[in-house]
């Protein structure tokens, strides 16, 4: 009987990231550290995710209205304390913003670190009944030389972010992050409760066949996007149309994005002046992770990472994905302009 081979040389997500900080001699070991809390939080939520229908979390929190105005669901409430208790706890952060919170949190003084963290706990969540994919997005920002803290360390343009990534929760919980190095994505093996890298440099095609976009708000379009979707589907020279795919959790659709290529739209329109996806902890991880893998990301007339957010919940419109197709959209513009 033949024995089966067990891969005993595993790179796990914490491996991989001290492997990183040790090629820069200065680097003290806090971001691994913080890293370990955002597992442990992805971890966690993951685990309620999965467990969501049986424990009962399904179904409003009590009326509780977000920011945004959206309902809070009670798998959105937990996600977020998960985080913010292990952000916290991890002794290396300063500032936090969370999608679900108002305010921007202030670490106390015991417990503030240098880095600033702002996350969205649980995107996708009006999903979560049909049991669609959702999943946290994070970016992580060092506090500025001599900064105790606030909130102008995080009112910074997404070009400052040391660390981007989300984590989907899916049939499994995939990791993407980056370091400003290129973009790896890891699996969540529930046996031994580590990410594994399973994805490598995931690198996006140049070109792609697949645009992502709510055809719903086409009526309240600009004459430049409705130009562009429209040459997608009816191509000029007899090429062919691309194939439309929009899940609404935004992490599976640039999930999808990253790994097959093609272009992941939300964009402004007459009704959402400036779209509805928020700048800090959405546009601006996916942006980072989007340009690392060798895509782009723009508002339409701008890069999304040049953008200084006024207000920690702005929002602005974005194109992302494969270079050429992105580039498309940013020609008509030019060309409308
Ligand atoms: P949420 O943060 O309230 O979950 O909303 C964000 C989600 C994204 O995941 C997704 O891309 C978008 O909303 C879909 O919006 P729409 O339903 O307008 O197409
Ligand atoms: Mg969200």
């Amino acid at each position: 009987m033949s024995e089966e081979k067990v891969t005993t040389d595993i790179i796990t997500l914490t491996r991989h990231v001290l492997d990183e900080q040790r090629k820069h001699k200065e680097a003290s070991g806090d971001l691994t550290l913080l890293l370990n809390a955002v597992q442990l939080g992805c971890k966690f939520v993951a685990t309620n995710v999965r467990k969501a229908r049986l424990l009962n979390l399904v179904g409003l929190a009590g009326g509780a209205v977000n920011i945004s105005g959206d309902e809070q669901k009670k798998l959105d409430v937990i996600s977020n304390e998960i985080f913010i208790n292990a952000l916290r706890s991890s002794g290396k952060v300063a500032v936090m913003v969370s999608e679900e919170d108002e305010e921007a949190i202030i670490v106390e003084d015991e417990m503030k670190g240098n880095y600033c963290v702002v996350f969205d706990p649980l995107d996708g969540s009006s999903n979560i009944d049909a049991g669609v994919n959702v999943g946290t997005i994070f970016g992580i920002y060092r506090i500025k030389d001599g900064s105790n803290g606030t909130i102008s360390d995080v009112l910074r343009p997404g070009y400052d972010m040391v660390v981007a990534g989300y984590c989907m929760y899916g049939s499994s919980a995939n990791m993407v992050i980056s370091l400003g190095n290129g973009v790896n994505g890891y699996t969540l093996d529930n046996a031994i409760g580590e990410f594994i890298l399973t994805h490598p440099n995931i690198q996006i095609p140049k070109r792609g066949k697949i645009y992502s976009v709510n055809e719903g708000n086409a009526k309240y379009w600009d004459e430049p996007c409705t130009e562009y979707f429209q040459s997608l589907k009816f191509p000029p020279d007899g090429k062919n149309p691309y194939s439309a795919r929009y899940i609404g959790s935004m992490v599976a659709d640039v999930h999808r994005t990253l790994l097959y290529g093609g272009i992941f739209a939300y964009p402004a329109d007459k009704k959402s002046k400036n779209g509805k996806l928020r700048m800090l902890y959405e546009c601006f991880p996916m942006a980072f992770l989007t340009e690392q893998a060798g895509g782009k990301a723009i508002t339409g007339k701008e890069r999304v990472l040049d953008i200084t957010p006024k207000n920690i919940h702005d929002r602005c419109p974005i194109f992302l994905g494969s270079k050429d197709d992105v580039e498309d959209i940013e020609n008509i513009y030019k060309k409308h302009s």
